[in-house]
């Protein structure tokens, strides 16, 4: 990093001490953009990485609500809506005991750079809150979820802000956000969250849309290298959303994904995972990945084991930030690993990248593999404005299709940039171009 960017972020560190993990990710992206820097000296003239850095309003509020038993409970809640100069602010809530500003600002700041790369109208958002609905019922859930809207609802809006789910956010939390917005509001506002039910204004695909998003974008990376998933080892990290359709999409394309894992530990089985055991477990059941093996009598269980240290050939961390270290990416290596793509936000760490980057494996971050679960949350939007539901085969098709195309824009646009083959690189600067560009047009916002 230069001089001058050293100081800058110096300065945003000073600014923001206690945001570890906020820090991290603004670190990420300003090593990859001395060279735009060097082309466009106004960016710097007129502070757009300051700007950039700085979220345009952050909202912190109480959320009370009253457990099965009566009993109060208060946790925190957070919306960063970090920048609309490509559209309304978007993206998901996080509910989980871990979250906190440091954790929603690093998110927030990332979907900025991801839905960018989409090519899509939207601008850069997250929240949620540190409560855990782990063990909580329905009930209790929905309760929470109603006195989070409350509150929330005041700063949404189709044109506003569209939030739609992260960890610990799916289906039922949004129909529980849903309905209590549309009370609020007195507005049957559709587009107002996106990864709603089928039957209320949700859209096909977005349920499967980061996994099958995220194979996609591997399998576009392994033909670059004239490779394919085809008989390939893979690995993949947690055993939510993004893991779940993640196994899937890798297996509808030849791979065999042997392990997944949980907070709690590692499922190894040779035959490959299982999907409707997997599903039924997770989805339906809501239990721990060990009981896999209460219906996998083959599989094997490691409570607090190591998924990294499985030999394999793609290694997808679907799980949660900074889930996969330096350590880590030296055991994938000497396995023989050939691509890394990130299906969580943020979760090598950066000792992590290196390691992969200097390997020159295909290393993908998860702002452009991970995209296409907010691209069909847009397109989620797109249905809603028209008032139409489109086919399964349609939106997947239109999935497939933006996501070659944000793997090719990474590419050209580190070619372009002489660092050819570094899709981190490729990946930060193309969508800090356009930002920029854009923010640049509407004049010091
Ligand atoms: P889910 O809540 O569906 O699943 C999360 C999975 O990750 C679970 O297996 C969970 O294990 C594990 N996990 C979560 N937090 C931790 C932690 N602190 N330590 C260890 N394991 C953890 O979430 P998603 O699948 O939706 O999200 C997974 C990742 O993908 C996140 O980084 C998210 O930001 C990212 N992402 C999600 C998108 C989406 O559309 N949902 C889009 C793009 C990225 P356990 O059940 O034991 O807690
Ligand atoms: O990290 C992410 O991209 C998401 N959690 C999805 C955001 C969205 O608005 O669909």
């Amino acid at each position: 990093m230069d001089e001058k960017l050293e100081s800058t972020l110096w300065n945003i560190q000073q600014r923001n001490v206690s945001e570890p993990e906020f820090i991290q990710a603004v670190k990420e992206v300003l090593g990859s953009i001395g060279t735009v820097l060097a082309k466009h000296p106004k960016f710097a003239e007129q502070k757009l990485i300051e700007r950039i850095c700085e979220p345009e309003r952050q909202v912190i509020f109480r959320v009370p609500w009253q457990d099965d038993r009566g009993e109060v409970h208060i946790n925190r809640g957070f919306r960063v809506q970090f920048n609309s100069a490509l559209g309304p602010f978007k993206g998901g809530l996080r509910f989980h005991p871990s979250v906190n500003l440091s954790i929603v600002k690093f998110l927030g700041f990332e979907q900025i750079f991801k839905n960018a790369l989409t090519g899509m109208p939207i601008g850069g958002a997250k929240g949620g809150s540190d409560f855990d609905p782990k063990g909580r019922s329905d009930e209790e859930v929905m309760r929470f979820c109603q006195s989070f809207m409350t509150e929330l609802s005041r700063h949404l809006g189709e044109y506003t802000d569209v939030p739609a789910g992260d960890v610990g956010v799916g289906k039922r939390e949004i129909g529980f956000l849903f309905g209590q917005y549309k009370r609020i509001s007195n507005r049957y506002e559709s587009g107002v969250l996106t990864g709603k039910g089928l039957s209320y204004g949700g859209a096909l695909v977005r349920t499967e849309a980061t996994g099958y998003g995220l194979g996609y974008f591997v399998q576009e990376m392994l033909a670059a290298r004239g490779e394919s998933l085809g008989g390939k080892t893979c690995l993949v990290s947690g055993s939510g959303n993004v893991a779940i359709y993640a196994i899937e999409k890798v297996m509808q394309l030849g791979g065999k994904v042997v392990a997944c894992s949980d907070s709690k530990g590692v499922v190894y089985d040779e035959a490959g995972i299982d999907l409707p055991t997997l599903k039924r477990i997770k989805e339906v059941e809501r239990l721990p990945i060990e009981s896999y093996c209460q219906w996998r009598k083959r599989a094997h269980y490691q409570e607090g084991g190591n998924l990294w240290e499985i030999k394999c050939d793609v290694a997808l961390p679907c799980a949660t930030q900074n889930e996969l270290t330096g350590k880590d990416a030296d055991a994938l290596l000497r396995g023989g690993c050939i691509a890394v793509a990130e299906g969580a936000n943020m979760p090598t760490t950066p000792d992590g990248i290196e390691k992969f980057t200097k390997a020159r494996i295909a290393y993908a971050p998860g702002k452009a593999a991970n995209a296409g679960g907010v691209a069909t949350s847009a397109l989620e939007m797109q249905q809603n404005a028209s008032r139409d539901a489109w086919s399964f085969e349609y939106t997947e098709r239109k999935l497939a299709h933006i996501m070659k195309d944000i793997h090719d824009r990474c590419l050209k646009t580190a070619d372009e940039f002489g660092v050819p083959g570094n899709y981190a690189q490729g990946a930060n600067i193309g969508a800090f171009l356009r930002v920029a560009d854009a923010m640049q047009s509407l004049g010091l916002i």
